[in-house]
Order: structure tokens, then sequence, then C-alpha cells
């Protein structure tokens, strides 16, 4: 039994503004070393952090991830995949999801966009978009979006996904615990508007115990490539332990702190599964392409799991009162 960690007890998410309590100016001062301000809009909000160029030499990848057949990852080899992902710090399944469960999860997403939700208020548009959405029609404002939060329990499909018997069942393996959601997210980088997520580690994000073991498991729902903004990673840097962040062109790490000898990248198939360790490094590219690039991506954690606070998160990944620039 999944354990659904909705409401006031879903943990503060520094990108999109959670629900962890701290008080007033406490609260400003750390929100403001974490998060671009996102802007209230009556659709939901726009992305408090723009578009900014980067060194594409961040995303040159020596090695493309093969990932190994969705069938194969619950069967006898289970362990030898555990293994490799204890190594690794990740885990690629293809075909995990069929195309109808990857048709009923993208239908589910744009009844949200559509407003098919009474309640629903998780949408998050690209800064880039915020011109066009006054007059976009609105068949064309699902390709302004650049994320949907806290939406599995206004969709019946979604939610299935979220807690699909199969997927639960690896990462009660990989957390060694019964799982808990601690959040749900769909990332979509819109043509030609997406922007890069910078290199990061997940954990730096949440307010959980340093030790908590948590797994994020990135799902693609259009086929996710080098071109649109798939994942690339840094193979075994979840075992080197947490890294600085600053608020740059994200909540990120140094672009100097990314070792470049050791990139991969991570295309996917839609349906295919991206299961990874949140102190594993791993960044996007900016979708410069015409294509869609649709993906969700839930959390787990140890359904009794504690929580830290802003304050004690950011005494180990922010840079306030250490030695370091950026
Ligand atoms: O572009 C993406 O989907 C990756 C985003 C990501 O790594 C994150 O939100 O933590």
């Amino acid at each position: 039994m999944v354990a659904l960690g909705f409401g006031p007890d879903r943990g503060y998410d520094a990108t999109v503004g959670g629900s962890y309590q701290i008080g007033g100016e406490m609260a400003a001062t750390i929100d403001s070393l974490t998060r671009g301000a996102p802007v209230a809009i009556p659709d939901g909000e726009i992305d408090g952090f723009e578009a900014t160029a980067y060194d594409p030499g961040l995303y040159a990848a020596h090695r493309v991830v093969v990932p190994i057949d969705g069938h194969a990852a619950l069967g006898s080899d289970i362990d030898d995949h555990v293994e490799t992902y204890e190594s690794d710090g990740y885990l690629a399944i293809a075909g995990f999801f069929d195309r109808a469960e990857v048709a009923a999860a993208l239908a589910g997403m744009v009844r949200l966009i559509d407003g098919g939700a009474p309640g629903f208020r998780g949408l998050q548009f690209e800064a880039g978009a915020r011109k066009l959405l006054a007059t976009a029609a609105p068949e064309a404002k699902q390709d302004y979006v650049r994320k949907l939060t806290g939406f599995t329990q206004f969709d019946a499909d979604l939610h299935a996904i979220a807690t699909h018997p199969r997927l639960l069942a690896i990462v009660r393996r990989l957390i060694r615990a019964e799982p808990a959601i601690f959040e749900d997210k769909a990332l979509i980088k819109p043509p030609r508007l997406g922007r890069e997520k910078p290199w990061h580690q997940d954990h730096a994000y949440w307010n959980l115990p340093l030790d908590a073991r948590v797994v994020t498991v990135w799902i693609a729902l259009d086929a996710a490539t080098e071109a649109n903004g798939c994942l690339y990673l840094i193979p075994g840097s979840h075992r080197e332990g947490a890294v600085v962040h600053f608020k740059r062109r994200d909540w990120q790490i140094c672009d100097t702190e990314v070792d470049r000898n050791r990139v991969v990248v991570a295309p996917l198939d839609p349906g295919g599964v991206l299961l990874f360790n949140s102190y594993l490094l791993h960044g996007t590219p900016a979708n410069a392409s015409p294509m869609r690039r649709r993906a969700l991506q839930f959390v787990y954690v140890p359904a009794e799991a504690a929580r830290i606070t802003p304050a004690e998160r950011l005494a180990v990944f922010g840079s306030e009162g250490k030695d370091v620039t950026c």
C-alpha cells in the first residue's frame, strides 16, 4: 500500500513554492535564496526564472545510456539492476509503461491544462510565454506550460501511473521501505520555449533528512532526445555527497562543478523511465527544437521519513556562511 503524501505534509518545493510552514521574514529570506519568485496569473503562475544563455558544453555527453528492457526490470535480474542503481545512481528502463498508459497520461495532462479539473491550481508557464499568453488561442496553451504540480488527486489516469504496482515494486526495492509520494510533477519543455534546468541535486530542494533514501522517477511521455531536452547525468556522483547550490539561472550547482568528462545522456522513448538517486547530479538543456518534450516526475520517500527545516537544508546545500563563490 502506498502512502499518499498530499496535503500540508507534502514538504517544501523550492521551485514552485511548497507547504512547509516557517515564519514571515525567515521564510522570505530562505525563499529568495532558492527560487525565482513566480508571478501569479489567473491560470496559475509564471516561472520565476527566465531562459538564460549557457555554455552548450555543459551538455556534451561522452556516452549514451542504454536502458534495460521493461520486462526484465522486475524479473530474475532485479538484484543485478538494484546493484547497478546503487553504483551508478540511476536505472533507465525502456517500455515500462505501454502506449495506452502513455496516451491516458497525456490526455489527463491536457485535461488539467484545459481547466477540466475544478480546483486544480498547479499550472506554471514558461517565462518566455509571458507575452504570448494574453493572445494565445486556447489550443496553443499547452505549448506554453512549463510544469504541472500537485495533480494526481485531480486525475485518475495520472494517479494510476503514480501508484502503478510495478513502479511501486521497484521503488520499494530502491528505497528499502514502503514508499510515500513526496512530489508529483509534469515537466514539460514546450517546443522552442522550454528552458534549461541547470545541473543540480534533487535533495537540495527538499526538506528531507540528508540520509533519507529518496528516488526520483522520471517518465517520458514523448520521445526525450538530445534535441528536445532529455536528461544528462553524472554516473556515480550520488556517492560524492551534497554539493553547494547557488541561485543563478535556477537553484543549481556552479557550472564549474560539472565534471564534463563524466557526463552521459539518457534519451528515452515514450513509456521509458529513469529512476535516480536524489544526490545524483543531473540537468536538462533547453528545447530549441519544434518537438514537444513532456514527462512526469514522481518523487518517493520512505513513508516514515521525517522532515527537516529549510534552514537545516540550506546549512548543507546553500552557500551562505561558506567560503565559496560561483
Ligand atoms: O527537465 C526536466 O524534466 C528535469 C527537471 C529536473 O531535473 C527537476 O525538476 O528536478
